[in-house]
């Protein structure tokens, strides 16, 4: 990976919105020998159900994937060539990946697309993740030729460990978003009720602090970001709520394209704060209507709360007690906390 201090040169005309460009390549059938070691490598590992759903995940390499994101993991690991002006968004899911993306898409596009008033910018047609390609879901599908067209810089997300990135085929830059785990926990029961209702917020919340729960455990997915800091751009939730504006600007010079005076002055950094709101998000109608992409969550589950702290509404205090100590003892020496 990049060190932080490296400078891109100049932008080609990437990242653009992946959405629009994402049919141009077929995907490329999956050879049968490929396809057989794969489901004998998938069936063989370790496998459960997440609480109240039907989604079954694998444990790969010491982390419990979707069952159909394994063979993505190994693709990624094997057959990923990022270039070396490539930015990837990683997170455990619910830390803020759709803000991020939408604010990582809006700084880097900003001289294609104007994110100011009256623009007819791609995040108000289009939900950012459908802006930003989604390397799990691409790799799982035998689609990852749709990267190839896409021009450079190319923006893209995961939510896989850093030790599914090919880390040795460096050269490109990692910015990874976490959030304090209680709220995590409550976002994502949230989130899931809205496809399955009856979940419970108890199995829900003992799942993840298990450590079993989607691309878990937890603890394992931030230290790893968290002990490549001096490569990856480690950011938090609840510090974008703070200051979302210095936060873009770190971003921004982080993925080699610094804010000048003149587009300070013009007021460049407020236009993408506001353009990527929680409110403004929320109250387009690509983002209001339909459903993700490939899933059955309705898109606005994504756009809920948006606070810090939502868990004091949802954990009695004696739970709450017993998740921090978990993650006390997870986190305990590495220097990095919560509270
Ligand atoms: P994903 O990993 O599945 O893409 P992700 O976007 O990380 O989900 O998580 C959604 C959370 O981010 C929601 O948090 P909540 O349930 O606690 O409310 C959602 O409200 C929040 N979120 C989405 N967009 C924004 C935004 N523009 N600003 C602040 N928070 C946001």
């Amino acid at each position: 990976m990049a060190s932080t201090t490296t400078a891109a040169s100049a932008p080609a005309v990437g990242p653009i919105p992946f959405k629009d460009v994402s049919d141009l390549a077929t995907p490329v059938p999956a050879e049968a020998s490929s396809e057989e070691e794969h489901n004998v490598l998938v069936s063989a590992l370790p496998s459960k159900l997440v609480p109240g759903t039907q989604l079954k995940l694998r444990c790969y390499q010491g982390f419990w994937l979707p069952e159909r994101f394994v063979p993505a993991a190994v693709g990624l690991q094997r057959r990923f060539a990022p270039r070396r002006d490539d930015v990837i968004i990683a997170s455990l899911p619910k830390c803020g990946t759709t803000w991020l993306n939408a604010l990582a898409f809006a700084t880097m596009a900003r001289r294609s697309y104007y994110p100011g008033g009256g623009s007819d910018h791609p995040l108000l047609r289009l939900t950012p993740h459908q802006c930003v390609p989604f390397l799990d879901a691409l790799f799982a599908g035998g689609r990852e030729a749709q990267l190839e067209v896409i021009p450079s810089p190319r923006l893209m997300y995961t939510h896989m460990p850093l030790s599914m990135l090919p880390v040795h085929r460096g050269g490109y830059r990692v910015v990874y978003i976490c959030r304090e785990p209680k709220d995590m926990a409550v976002s994502l029961w949230h989130f899931r009720r809205s496809a399955h209702p009856e979940l419970s917020f108890a199995d829900t919340v003992e799942s993840v602090f298990s450590g079993g729960n989607t691309y878990g455990p937890f603890w394992d997915h931030i230290l790893g970001y968290w002990r490549a800091s001096q490569s990856v751009l480690f950011l938090r939730y609840e510090e974008l709520l703070r200051d979302p504006a210095e936060n873009v600007r770190k971003l921004a010079r982080f993925v080699g394209l610094p804010f000048s005076e003149a587009e300070e002055e013009a007021g460049v950094v407020g236009g993408i704060v506001e353009l990527c709101s929680l409110e403004s998000l929320r109250s387009l109608e690509v983002n209001k209507r339909g459903y993700m992409d490939g899933l059955n969550f309705p898109r606005k589950a994504l756009f809920r709360k948006g606070v810090p702290g939502d868990w004091v509404n949802h954990m009695a205090p004696e739970m709450a007690c017993r998740m921090d100590e978990i993650v006390g003892d997870k986190f305990s020496g590495s220097g990095l906390s919560f509270y």
